[in-house]
């Protein structure tokens, strides 16, 4: 399950070593609001769908001159073109419910286009975690793409977010996104279908693919290029995250290389919630390591005797993020100075671990936790297990980001400042 994708901090750090806390009021305004349009979107529709993978983009090649003489279809060909959803979306402002919605954690490279026109709209390089249920973009892939006009649907004044060509209802922009632009396109997934980056030229959206290449998430273009021969081989692997091919490729997909960090420190949804928003964070997943027992499952684990500890494993990219950076986060986000538990949970499948994947990683660990004792934050002796990695076993899906498919679940997880 590795994901290329791109992020923008999440609201918890602002940097590597940031240790700001969402403030408690945002995240339960933000709750709130997720729940009101939760219930809204219940409310006005009945065919919710569910979260699916990103489905591939239609056949159909995309054309912008078309653009030009797009004539929107009569309301009859849009109901039967579009499904119950996309059709209530788009074209009465609907709003679909958070959490079940097809793109809400996408986290693929690529561009998505409105699902009526096909007009693209925002890009996955502006796509952040906002923790509200809905993709949430920075931007729009150009503000001419989008028209905004401010409504009070809902008793307060929002702007209204709709496609220039296809007069698209998309969703609202709020005024308390991320850096670098401050804003929250908060935007339905029913109206847009989602282009994988790798499609896109094949899909009439070439003029869209540079902006991935920079990235390091897609090749040079080969076609009619001198340096094509020197790219092609090994480039491609930049998006599937495999290995360069051969030493000229390798200077290219600098971007493709990614670490891993294998952490336990208690209930694994609590820690996956946290360590997820630091910025060069590209994946984490939830699970066991560090026992016996092959194919563990949850209960097993819970009932001891496995050896197991809940783990979270966090794929990271090196050039954004050093090991030891995340290390320096693990030790602000759980308590290592208790042996075997958490808060209140309690039992060795709760304890303080660093699985570590080489001896280069041991030597850091073993620095960075030296450190942290050394340095007095917390008053107790840390604990923290340092062992060599084995199997890594991830977890049912129902407990992947967890916290982000129930917001109000359970966590003993936040991140310490120590006054600093
Ligand atoms: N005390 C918590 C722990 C959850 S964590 C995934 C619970 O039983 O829900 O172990």
């Amino acid at each position: 399950m590795s994901r290329v994708a791109n992020r923008t901090p999440g609201p918890r750090f602002g940097g590597a070593h940031a240790e700001s806390l969402r403030p408690a009021w945002r995240r339960l305004a933000w709750g709130v609001s997720a729940f009101v349009l939760t219930l809204i979107g219940f409310l006005g529709t009945n065919s919710l769908r569910a979260a699916n993978p990103p489905t591939d983009a239609s056949a159909e090649r995309w054309q912008e001159s078309d653009m030009k003489n797009w004539k929107k279809p009569t309301d009859a060909e849009l109901r039967a073109r579009l499904d119950d959803l996309q059709y209530r979306v788009t074209q009465h402002e609907g709003t679909e419910a958070a959490f079940r919605n097809e793109y809400w954690n996408n986290k693929h490279a690529g561009l998505y286009v409105d699902v009526v026109s096909g007009e693209p709209l925002f890009s996955s390089l502006d796509k952040y975690d906002s923790g509200t249920g809905w993709p949430s973009f920075v931007r729009p892939i150009a503000p001419e793409h989008l028209t905004e006009d401010t409504d009070h649907k809902l008793g307060y004044a929002r702007t209204e977010v709709r496609s220039k060509v296809a007069d698209s209802h998309l969703g609202h922009v709020f005024p308390d996104g991320p850096a670098p632009t401050g804003q929250r396109y908060c935007i339905n997934s029913a109206a847009l279908r989602f282009v994988p980056a790798e499609k896109l030229e094949e899909l009439g959206y070439g003029a869209y693919v540079q902006p991935f290449v920079e990235a390091g998430l897609l090749p040079e273009k080969p076609a009619g290029s001198a340096s094509a021969s020197a790219v092609a081989p090994g480039s491609r692997a930049s998006v599937a995250s495999a290995p360069a091919m051969n030493a000229v490729a390798a200077a290219k997909p600098a971007a493709a290389k990614t670490e891993t960090a294998l952490l336990a420190g208690g209930c694994y949804w609590g820690m996956e919630d946290l360590l997820r928003e630091i910025p060069g964070v590209i994946d984490t997943e939830v699970g066991f390591a560090g026992g016996k027992t092959k194919h563990p499952k949850y209960e097993d684990v819970g009932h001891g005797g496995t050896g197991h500890a809940e783990t979270v494993r966090v794929i990271f990219d090196p050039t954004q993020v050093t090991y030891a950076e995340i290390l320096d986060t693990f030790f602000r986000i759980h308590d290592p100075t208790t042996m075997d538990r958490q808060g209140n949970d309690r039992g060795s499948q709760y304890r303080s671990a660093i699985f570590v994947q080489n001896e280069e990683q041991r030597a850091v660990a073993e620095r960075v936790k030296r450190e942290w004792n050394e340095s007095g934050r917390w008053k107790a002796p840390i604990v923290t297990e340092i062992t060599m990695a084995k199997d890594f076993w991830p977890a049912k899906d129902s407990h992947q980001d967890y916290l982000e498919k129930n917001p109000y679940g359970y966590t003993c997880h936040f991140v310490r400042s120590f006054d600093e």
